[in-house]
């Protein structure tokens, strides 16, 4: 695996799950890792580490952020179901607002962290490498759906290198039956970030952020050959653990529910 090509990262949603554990394997490798968040991050800081503490709607503040940066993941906003009014201001509209400072300031490259929620409403017998189109299972997923389309645009029109990345299920190990198809290891997260940061020059592409299940729904594809990204983990290890679940009826699980995130109770 290359290392991190780009010098200056930005991490927006630095303080959520995911931003705090690639912190320590990005910033080892970078000149500059700035983290941003709409609150302070814990830890504070460590060496090569900086924080500018951004909300995605102030835009001047996600101007700042951006200011100088080569390369920008992108894991702010709401990472669940929640009624439209509430995802509409971080999922939308900050997602429009983060790539349009980064237009503005010349950066290269955007990691952008989607969800496999875009494409929930495919079935468990579909094997899907982001080629196909979007099945979002949920408003959250319409916004994962949304950034994708904003990257794609950015790309076509502006030349900034886009890389929609559909995370499946983040977790330290698998818990439940589900995750033996769509869990992302914290070691493979890792891998998979640093595989988009290398300088290697691409356009847009779509990829799933995925261990490599035994059970996947989603194999390895051209885009993960592209940016060198080769996972190690299996969920399958801990199948003993966590077997005897019902079959999902959609790969995105609860959130493909008539009520889950209750907005549509009525
Ligand atoms: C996601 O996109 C969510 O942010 C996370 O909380 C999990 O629900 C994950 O997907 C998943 O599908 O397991």
């Amino acid at each position: 695996m290359s290392g991190v090509g780009f010098r200056r990262v930005l991490l927006t949603g630095a303080a959520g799950r995911i931003g705090s554990a690639l912190r320590p394997g990005l910033r080892t490798e970078v000149e500059e890792l700035r983290l941003t968040d709409r609150t302070t991050v814990g830890p504070a800081p460590g060496t090569t580490e900086t924080f500018v503490q951004a909300d995605l709607l102030d835009e001047a503040a996600v101007a700042r952020s951006v200011e100088g940066v080569d390369a920008i993941v992108h894991l702010g906003g709401i990472p669940d179901e929640a009624p439209f009014d509430e995802l509409l201001g971080p999922n939308i509209h900050g997602t429009f607002t983060l790539f349009d400072a980064a237009r503005r300031a010349g950066v290269t490259r955007i990691v952008y962290a989607s969800s496999n929620h875009a494409s929930g409403f495919y079935g468990p017998a579909d094997r899907l490498t982001g080629e196909e189109p979007p099945r979002p299972d949920s408003l959250y997923g319409v916004t994962k759906v949304f950034g994708e389309a904003v990257g794609r645009l950015y790309a076509d029109k502006f030349g900034l290198q886009v890389i929609a990345v559909r995370i499946g299920s983040f977790e330290q190990e698998p818990s439940e039956p589900r995750h033996l198809h769509t869990w992302l290891s914290p070691g493979d997260a890792l891998r998979l970030f640093r595989s988009c940061l290398t300088d290697k020059p691409v356009h847009f592409l779509t990829i799933y952020g995925v261990s490599a299940n035994t059970q996947t729904w989603w194999p390895s594809g051209d885009a993960a050959r592209t940016i060198g990204f080769e996972p190690q983990d299996d969920a399958e290890r801990f199948a003993e653990k966590i077997s005897n679940g019902a079959t999902d009826t959609w790969q995105g699980g609860r959130f493909a529910a008539r009520d889950y995130g209750r907005w549509a109770a009525d």
